[in-house]
């Protein structure tokens, strides 16, 4: 395999070497075993039915029901929006009855951590506040969270937080979501066989389901967490394989869902079961994160994490994983054929997700503690079984945390918290636009290389970005979310983050997050000066290594809020010429977004640019120009710069206490 052929991650080049002397295939591997299926791939295999499947092949082609090339990849896009849609939504659900056990004492362990926050959500769900206590209103919070999702018709709440003319845009063409759970099952409703026919009508659909998505269970799932784990707030981490220790328990977290998590996180830092580790010959316990449980508890917690989505099969190859606890959503059923060559355990924890030849010790709310406790114990009694580890020496610093609350307070202060700073930089043309990069890897590409590459074109040329997913853990792994990260920045974006003190990528969650960015995005419209929609905002949204049905739902929704929205590797409806146009042309003329799927990294840079220009040019906004702002005034910076070329291993962190006159 040649270098830099899989993946550009260095500790994840070094494991996969690992892995081929060991003889143990993974995801990278098996992608090579395993070609895409060439009609299914473009979404022309209908498989709705027993008379078929009906593989068609060209236009003009229908299948046994005269179904044409158009429905048929159609209805595969739109039922792939239901199911990221009812996945991320599910999540939410979840979280509500958390909260509601939180409050009525019946989940003991939870607690109501951000009651600024509760009572924010209290008001957007128009739960009386005046009065009550804060158990009383959790309570009707998660009953009427709850009853979003089974709302059957009206509308749902936080399509009121959108800016005005998007409500109405989404009013006028009838798909403003009426419930979560009521969309994504006329989805599959409309998609069976002999139903809805006409392309453009099944994927209105498809708009609608991922708006319950993104401003309804995903939006509740964010701020259910922020009210039970805390609203996040910047602060320094590490990430890659390197954060595993060679002495202690190693225990992985991975999947989605903080609730059983944050339970694991204090088990783990429970003096008792330190010491119980050290009974067994290990110095301590290390907890590590990967995918989204990662930046979950990362941005919460600071517990470090072991990488993103590919890195999953490749920390277990470590040997040094006592075991891996798994919730919901991109596990790879793989892991345990990994582990079974390891002493690691594979332990499921989820009702909805068991792993055949996994260890499953089934999470309950009502006794949670008790149940990471049984979990960390596990691993800690697997201790002893470890043979010979492999940790990457590789680690690098991160800072996660940027929740919309901390960028509005970032740039204004407890009594002037606004974006109206951010807005002002844009106008002014120091920042060019704004991206958010999100969404997972994919084999099918190189691991983390369309990421890196493409925030690294987007900070030169002065686009602020925010990132999630395991997007924002792959550029975290390069050094993006963090000050020294400013080397890479055009002139304007620097000055920016150096006056505020952020790096360029701003790192905002998990999946269910993105929700986040919509927020920003619709405070941006409201805030004045870059129109008033959030389709006039010159940004784009990119899913450069997307795989998932969930990031099919993401970009949906992105779209259908009025963004331009790219996705990498290759297009899913590519075999229709008509279901391209819908969601291309079709949805920017009626949406103001549109969706695109460009694998190739320079174009999609070059057309997100060219994106951003022509929007600051409907605007009204000066043309680009990094000359026009000349160097950073930085001199702590500059002194900093100049150590490092003359060889100085010093970090500009550890600058901070330079006078400007010493610099
Ligand atoms: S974990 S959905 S691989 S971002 Fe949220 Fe990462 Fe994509 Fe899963």
């Amino acid at each position: 395999m040649p270098k830099g052929d899989k993946t550009v991650s260095p500790a994840a080049e070094v494991m996969l070497e690992k892995a081929a002397e060991m003889d143990i295939g993974t995801a990278f591997d098996r992608v090579d075993e395993m070609k895409p299926c060439p009609i299914g791939s473009k979404g022309l295999c209908c498989k709705n039915c027993a008379m078929g499947p009906c593989r068609l092949t060209k236009e003009g082609q229908v299948g046994i029901c005269g179904a044409t090339v158009s429905t048929v990849a159609a209805r595969n896009l739109a039922r792939g929006i239901a199911a990221g849609a009812a996945a991320h939504s599910d999540h939410g659900r979840d979280l509500c009855f958390v909260l509601h056990g939180a409050a009525t004492g019946e989940a003991p362990g939870y607690q109501i951590r951000d009651e600024f926050k509760l009572r924010e959500v209290a008001r957007d769900l128009e739960v009386e506040i005046e009065g009550r206590t804060k158990e009383e209103i959790a309570i009707d919070v998660a009953e009427r969270a709850l009853a979003e999702f089974g709302r059957q018709s009206g509308e749902i709440y936080y399509l009121a937080r959108a800016p005005q003319k998007r409500q109405e845009i989404w009013r006028d063409l009838g798909i403003a979501p009426r419930g979560v759970d009521r969309e994504i099952v006329e989805i599959m409703h409309r998609t069976h066989v002999g139903n809805d026919q006409d392309a453009e009508h099944i994927l209105d659909q498809g708009l609608r389901a991922a708006l319950a998505d993104g401003w309804g269970g995903s939006m509740l799932a964010t701020d259910i967490s922020d009210i039970l784990f805390g609203t996040p707030s910047p602060l320094v981490t590490q990430i890659s394989l390197g954060v595993l220790k060679e002495d202690e328990v190693n225990i992985i977290i991975h999947g989605h869902e903080p609730t059983l998590s944050e339970m694991i996180v204090a088990a783990a830092l429970d003096p008792e079961m330190i010491e119980y580790a050290k009974s067994k010959g290990a110095k301590g316990i290390t907890l590590a994160g990967i995918c989204c449980t990662s930046n979950e508890t990362l941005m919460r917690q600071g517990v470090p994490s072991a990488g993103n989505f590919l890195d999953q099969e490749l920390a277990v190859l470590t040997g040094a994983v006592e075991a891996m606890v798994v919730d919901i959503q991109c596990i790879f059923q793989g892991l345990v054929d990994v582990a079974e060559n390891f002493h690691t355990k594979i332990i499921t924890t989820s009702p909805k997700a068991m792993i055949t030849g996994a260890l499953h010790m089934e999470f309950d709310e009502h006794r949670a503690p008790e149940i990471a406790r049984e979990i960390v114990k596990t691993a800690i009694d697997n201790y002893p079984n470890r043979a010979s580890t492999y940790i990457p020496d590789i680690q690098e610093n991160m800072v996660p945390g940027f929740s919309h609350e901390y960028v509005r307070y970032m740039l204004g202060g407890h009594y002037r918290g606004s974006l109206r700073p951010l807005n002002d930089a844009i106008m002014a043309g120091r920042l060019r636009g704004v991206a958010g990069v999100v969404g997972c890897n994919n084999p099918r590409v190189v691991h983390d290389e369309a990421h890196f590459e493409i925030v690294k074109a987007f900070l030169k040329n002065d686009v602020l970005v925010v990132q999630t997913g395991c997007g924002a853990l792959c550029n975290a792994k390069y050094g993006l979310l963090q000050g020294e990260a400013l080397k890479m920045a055009g002139p304007g974006l620097r000055e920016i983050c150096e006056t505020v003190g952020i790096p360029p990528v701003l790192h905002m969650g998990s999946c269910v997050d993105n929700s986040r960015i919509l927020t920003v995005l619709a405070e941006m419209a409201t805030e004045g000066g870059l129109g008033d929609d959030i389709s006039d905002i010159p940004g784009v949204g990119l899913a450069p290594e997307w795989m998932s049905e969930k990031a099919l739902s993401i970009a949906t929704y992105f779209v259908a809020s009025g963004v331009y929205t790219i996705m990498g590797v290759k297009s899913p409806v590519e075999g229709s010429e008509a279901v391209t146009d819908i969601i291309g042309a079709g949805w920017e003329e009626k949406v103001g977004g549109k969706l695109e799927f460009e694998p190739d990294i320079e174009r999609t840079i070059q057309k997100s640019l060219d994106h951003i220009d022509k929007k600051r040019a409907a605007l009204g906004l000066p043309e680009y120009d990094p000359t026009r702002f000349g160097q950073s005034g930085d001199r702590r910076w500059q002194a900093w710069l100049k150590a490092r070329e003359e060889g100085a291993e010093v970090s500009l962190y550890s600058m901070a206490g330079v006078s400007v006159e010493e610099a």
